[in-house]
């Protein structure tokens, strides 16, 4: 059974060994394959990814950098962290690329250690209206050790308030900006916000976690040039390996070092880090860089066929990956959605919208992304078919109507397959 299926010959010895494990490998790989994945964080990676990432680059210790490591026996994984630096600086034109980081809060704990001290002010944009859990909530060590002050988006268009984000600047004088978030659809002015830090005399700093990808396709303007520091994850549209990355100018190259290793981390994770530099080849091909401009065809598609059912788009659409839709049209909250969503094989998160009325854990609205349904070769027909879904699945109860848009589902992503043996 297990012969002919992607893992290979190694999963046959799992499954001797560990069937319980083997048995969730598998049907996990079923569910990625089965049902839509909108998450607009989630892809999936190349094989050639996931090969680097079951490597034995996974068994070594490496703390220290390339060339200066605390252990004997790297001369292997330096030549993989080499690749991944250079690629990094060369797809992104930076002057200083550190591929250490775990994940993306691991880079953003390395940021405010580089450029602040706890007690210090850090402007940020507030989580109700897309920001991220480390960019200064209550509940996050990000919000607990530092005074961070929130911006928010304009209830009139939707978009950042850039007067709103500039007198805050100037009344809090913040060490660092943050500008970057998790539900914007929109594109970040990073002139208007360098400006805004050049007269503050603060930081500029990027967390480019959710759009980083798109930048790596040249289909959306890079802050690497504007910002003193970027962090991002590398797993969402940029579909490398699960993990976090930090660009900086040369002035902060040392600082930004420092606090990833011993600052923050201890050994790093080889295979990762040898699977950043294999996306970061990847992302410099042509295949991808249409790719990059396909996931926001796509997402437009998408937004503007959710609209079309009778849902509102945040702020009138989308320029980037992903969509929020406020679906208080249809009488169904986003918690509901969410759930009525999952039993017919759609995958996709409630979120909260601008001004939302409900609590973060019922909201009025979703988020939807295409990087995982434009890797599987998904185009604009299939984003208005699934428009068509999501809109009957939300607008339904019925536990067998729900079972029957699954089956439809199914039918679909079969004439996409990912990871076929
Ligand atoms: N969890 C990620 C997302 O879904 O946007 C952010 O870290």
């Amino acid at each position: 059974m297990t012969k002919d299926i992607f893992y290979g010959p190694d999963f046959e010895l799992l499954s001797k060994q560990d069937p319980e494990i083997s048995s969730v490998l598998l049907s996990e790989l079923k569910r990625q394959q089965t049902n839509l994945q909108l998450i607009a964080s989630e892809n999936f990676t190349s094989r050639a990814v996931l090969a680097t990432l079951g490597s034995t680059l996974s068994n070594k210790y490496a703390e220290g950098y390339p060339g200066k490591r605390y252990y004997g026996g790297c001369e292997e994984v330096d030549k993989a962290e080499y690749l991944a630096i250079e690629r990094a600086k060369s797809l992104f034109g930076a002057d200083h690329a550190n591929v250490q980081p775990h994940s993306g809060a691991s880079a953003n704990i390395a940021v405010y250690q580089a450029f602040t001290k706890p007690g210090d002010t850090v402007l940020a944009m507030s989580l109700p209206h897309g920001g991220h859990l480390t960019h200064g909530s209550p509940v996050n060590f990000s919000g607990k050790w530092f005074n961070v002050v929130s911006y928010g988006v304009r209830q009139d268009t939707e978009l950042i308030d850039y007067d709103e984000l500039r007198d805050l600047a100037i009344a809090n004088k913040p060490k660092m900006i943050c500008s970057g978030a998790t539900a914007y659809p929109s594109l970040v002015d990073f002139e208007k916000v360098r400006a805004i830090c050049d007269e503050v005399g603060a930081i500029m700093w990027v967390d480019a976690a959710h759009f980083i990808g798109l930048v790596a396709g040249k289909a959306i303007p890079s802050p690497v040039p504007y910002a003193d520091v970027v962090s991002f994850t590398t797993h969402k549209v940029l579909r490398g390996p699960r993990g976090g990355m930090i660009l900086a100018k040369e002035a902060h190259a040392a600082a930004i070092d420092k606090a990833v290793f011993p600052g923050m981390q201890g050994g790093p994770i080889m295979s990762a880090v040898a699977g950043k530099a294999v996306a970061l080849k990847e992302c410099a091909t042509p295949e991808y860089q249409k790719y990059a401009k396909d996931v926001i065809v796509n997402a437009q598609a998408l937004c503007t066929a959710l609209e079309g059912e009778g849902m509102r788009a945040v702020s009138g659409g989308t320029q980037t990956h992903l969509a929020l839709i406020d679906i208080r049209g249809t009488g169904v909250n986003g918690k509901v959605a969410d759930e009525r969503c999952g039993h017919a094989g759609i995958v996709l998160n409630k979120n909260s919208i601008p001004f939302d009325p409900e609590k973060p854990g019922i909201t009025s609205g979703i988020r939807v992304g295409t990087p995982a349904t434009t890797t599987q070769g998904m185009g604009v027909p299939e984003m208005q078919t699934i428009a068509s879904l999501i809109s009957r699945a939300i607008r339904s109860e019925d536990p067998a109507v729900l079972a029957g848009i699954k089956s439809e589902v199914h039918a679909l992503t079969s004439k996409f397959p990912i990871y076929n043996a």
